[in-house]
C-alpha cells in the first residue's frame, strides 16, 4: 500500500468518488475545494484552476489565489442537437466567461466557473440531457470519433461506437448524480458494484478514439486505444484494433516518451469488438503503474509487458484470438472547411474556428452566428478533433437559408481567407488558466502564425498544406508531437521546435531545434522552408522532406 501513489489511496477512500465534495462546495471562507476533492472533482468532468494573469497581483494584496473551475462535457463522438447549442450558449453566457472552447478531443469545455455557480451549470446542462461525467480523472475519457458524415457512407454506423463504448466504460457510482442533482443517496450499495473501476479506477486517464480511413481527421494513434474502422464496399467489416498511443512526456525525465499506438489485430462484430475494449481495459487496471503517475498510461504498461503478452491477455480475457489486421491507409488529417454533401445528400458546412475557441471578437462574429444557425433548428452540431465544428446534417432545402447566416455574420469570408497553414493550426488552452502550462499556446499562436505566413509567402509556399500545433508544456494536448511543425512549450515565451511528423499522423516528430523564442523561430523556419522549397522531391510533403533531410540521413 505504500507505494501506491497519493491518488490511489484518495480514489479508495472517496466512497464512490464523492470524497467530502458536498462540504467543499458549502465552505464560504475560499473559492477553492480540498486537494483530495481536486483530484475526485475530476471524475465528475472538472478542474480547479486559478487565474495565473492575477497571481502575482492576488499575492502582493495578500489575497487567495482567484479560483475558478472548469468543466468539461461528455459528448462521445462530439455531437449536439441545435437546441444543446443554446442551452450551451446560455449556461456559457450565465455561468463562465461566456467563451465556448471546442477541445481536441471533440468537446466542450466552459472556464471561469465559481464555486457557488457549479450546481447551476450542472443542473442546466443536465436539463439539455448533457453531463460531464468522466471526462477527466483516472477512467475512460470522452470517446472520439472521425467527425464528418461524409467519410463515409456508412459513418453513422460507426460513429455509433462511440456512445456505446462511452456508455460500457461509464463508472457505476451514483456520486454525480447524487451530488449535482440531489438524487437521493442508494440504500443498497450493491447496485452501485462497479465489476470494471471497483473501487481504484484506472491507474491513469485512459483515452479512445475510432479512425475512419483515409482521412485521421482525430489522430488515432494518440490514443491509448485506437480502432480503425475496415470498411469494404460499404460495409463495416469491423475494426483494427491500435493499443498504446500517448503524446505527452515530461521535460527532464528521460523516462517519459511518446508513442502512437501499434496495431494488434483485427475484430469483427460488435459484440467482440467491444470485449476487447472492455478487457484492453481491463488489463491497463490490473497491470498499470499505480505508484508512478508519470509512468501509468497504457503505453507504459504495453512496453513494460511487451505487445505480444498484451494480446495474448486481451485473447485470454474475451475468449478467443485476434483476427490478423487489415489493411488501410491514411492519407490525410484535416477537417473539409466550407460546405460539403454526404452520400445521403445532407450538406455540412465547416466554418474555421481558431484554436476552438467560440466568442464574438473583433474579428468574427462566431458565437452569434452560430446561435442564430442553431435558432434555426436545421444544423446539427459536430466538433471535430482539430477543435472546429460543423453546421451538420442540413437538409438541401434549409442550406440557403444557413448560407444567408453564415454570409451576414462573415463567417465564409472568415473561412475562406484564413490562410492553409492557419485552419492547419491546433493550440492548446495553456494560459491563463491551465496550471501546468510553462508557455503561451492559444493566446500565442495565432500571432506567431501571422509572422510565418509572409516567411511562407517569400518562399512560394502559402499553399503548402503544412500541419502546426503548439503546447504550452510537454503534455501535448494540442498533438504537438505529431505535427509537422511542432511547439512544445519550455519556459515563458520558449519553446522546442519539433520537425518531421508526417501529414498522416502515423509518425512522431523530432526535436529540431530547442528552447527558441520568437526570433530564433522564425530565424529556423525562415532557413528551413528555404531548403524545402530548393530541396524536396516533387510532391514531397514538408514533414517528409524535414524527417529525410534533418533525422533519417543522420541515422536519427
Ligand atoms: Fe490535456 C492535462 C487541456 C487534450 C494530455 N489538459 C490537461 C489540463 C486538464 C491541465 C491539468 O491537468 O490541470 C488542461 C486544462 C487546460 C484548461 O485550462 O482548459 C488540459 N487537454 C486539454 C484540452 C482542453 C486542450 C485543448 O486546447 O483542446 C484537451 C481536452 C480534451 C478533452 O476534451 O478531453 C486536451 N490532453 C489532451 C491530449 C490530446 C488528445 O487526447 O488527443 C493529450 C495528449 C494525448 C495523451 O493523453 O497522451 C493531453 N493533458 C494531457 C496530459 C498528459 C497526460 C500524460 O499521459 O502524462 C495532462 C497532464 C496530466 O494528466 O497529468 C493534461
Ligand atoms: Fe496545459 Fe500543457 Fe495541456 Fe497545454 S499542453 S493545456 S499547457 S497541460
Amino acid at each position: 500500500m505504500s507505494d501506491l501513489s497519493p491518488i490511489e489511496k484518495i480514489k479508495k477512500a472517496s466512497d464512490g468518488l464523492r470524497g467530502t465534495i458536498q462540504e467543499s462546495l458549502q465552505d464560504e471562507i475560499t473559492g477553492a475545494i480540498s486537494e483530495d476533492d481536486q483530484a475526485l472533482l475530476k471524475f465528475h468532468g472538472m478542474y480547479q484552476q486559478d487565474d495565473r494573469d492575477r497571481r502575482e497581483e492576488r499575492a502582493e494584496k495578500k489575497l487567495e489565489r482567484l479560483y475558478s473551475f472548469m468543466i468539461r462535457l461528455r459528448l462521445p463522438g462530439g455531437f449536439l442537437l441545435p437546441e444543446q447549442w443554446i442551452a450551451t450558449h446560455h449556461i456559457a453566457g450565465e455561468n463562465s466567461t461566456g467563451v465556448i472552447k471546442i477541445t481536441t478531443r471533440q468537446t466542450l469545455q466552459l472556464h471561469g466557473l465559481i464555486k457557488a455557480n457549479i450546481k447551476p451549470t450542472i443542473q442546466a446542462f443536465s436539463e439539455a440531457r448533457l453531463d460531464s461525467i468522466a471526462t477527466c480523472g483516472d477512467i475512460n475519457r470522452n470517446v472520439i470519433c472521425a467527425a464528418h458524415p461524409m467519410q463515409s457512407p456508412i459513418h453513422a454506423t460507426v460513429h455509433a461506437y462511440a456512445k456505446k463504448i462511452s456508455e460500457m466504460l461509464m463508472p457505476k457510482t451514483r456520486a454525480y448524480y447524487e451530488i449535482w442533482l440531489g438524487e437521493e443517496k442508494l440504500a443498497d450499495k450493491k447496485d452501485e458494484e462497479d465489476p470494471l473501476y471497483q473501487d481504484r479506477y484506472l491507474p491513469r486517464k485512459f483515452k479512445i478514439a475510432i479512425g475512419i480511413p483515409p482521412n485521421n481527421d482525430i489522430d488515432v494513434l494518440g490514443n491509448d486505444v485506437g480502432l480503425i474502422a475496415i470498411i469494404e464496399n460499404n460495409e463495416l467489416k469491423g475494426f483494427n484494433i491500435a493499443i498504446g498511443g500517448g503524446l505527452s512526456t515530461t521535460h527532464g525525465n528521460p523516462a517519459t516518451y511518446a508513442r502512437l499506438a501499434s496495431v494488434i489485430g483485427f475484430a469483427a462484430g460488435e459484440e467482440t469488438v467491444l470485449k476487447a475494449v472492455y478487457a484492453i481495459a481491463t488489463i491497463q487496471r490490473d497491470f498499470g503503474n499505480r505508484s508512478d503517475r508519470k509512468l501509468a498510461r497504457l503505453k507504459y504498461t504495453v512496453d513494460r509487458h511487451g505487445l505480444a503478452w498484451f494480446k495474448e491477455e486481451v485473447e485470454r480475457r474475451i475468449g478467443l484470438a485476434l483476427e490478423k489486421p487489415r489493411p488501410y491507409t491514411f492519407t490525410d488529417r484535416k477537417d473539409y472547411y466550407g460546405w460539403e454533401k454526404n452520400e445521403e445528400g445532407l450538406w455540412y458546412y465547416t466554418p474555421f474556428i481558431e484554436n476552438g475557441r467560440i466568442l464574438d471578437d473583433e474579428k468574427v462574429a462566431m458565437k452569434s452566428a452560430l446561435l442564430e444557425v442553431a435558432k434555426t433548428g436545421k444544423a446539427n452540431f459536430r466538433f471535430t478533433g482539430n477543435q472546429n465544428l460543423i453546421l451538420a446534417d442540413i437538409n438541401p432545402k434549409d442550406k440557403a437559408a444557413i448560407d444567408k447566416i453564415l454570409q451576414k455574420y462573415k463567417i465564409i469570408e472568415h473561412t475562406d481567407t484564413a490562410s492553409v497553414i492557419r485552419k492547419n493550426s491546433i493550440a492548446c488552452v495553456a494560459f491563463n488558466t491551465c496550471p501546468l502550462a510553462l508557455a503561451e499556446a492559444q493566446r500565442y499562436l495565432p500571432s506567431l502564425i501571422t509572422k510565418i505566413e509572409p516567411l511562407l509567402n517569400k518562399h512560394g509556399l502559402g499553399d503548402e498544406d503544412i500541419i502546426i500545433r503548439m503546447t504550452g508544456c510537454p503534455n501535448g494536448c494540442g498533438r504537438s508531437y505529431i505535427a509537422e511543425i511542432g511547439f512544445v512549450g519550455t519556459a515563458y515565451g520558449h519553446y522546442n521546435l519539433h520537425l518531421g511528423g508526417d501529414h498522416e499522423g502515423t509518425r512522431l516528430n523530432k526535436i529540431y531545434k530547442e528552447n527558441l523564442d520568437e526570433a530564433a523561430i522564425l530565424d529556423e523556419l525562415d532557413n528551413v522552408f528555404a531548403i524545402f522549397k530548393k530541396e524536396r522531391k516533387a510532391g514531397e510533403n514538408f514533414g517528409d522532406f524535414t524527417f529525410r533531410k534533418f533525422f533519417a540521413a543522420a541515422g536519427k
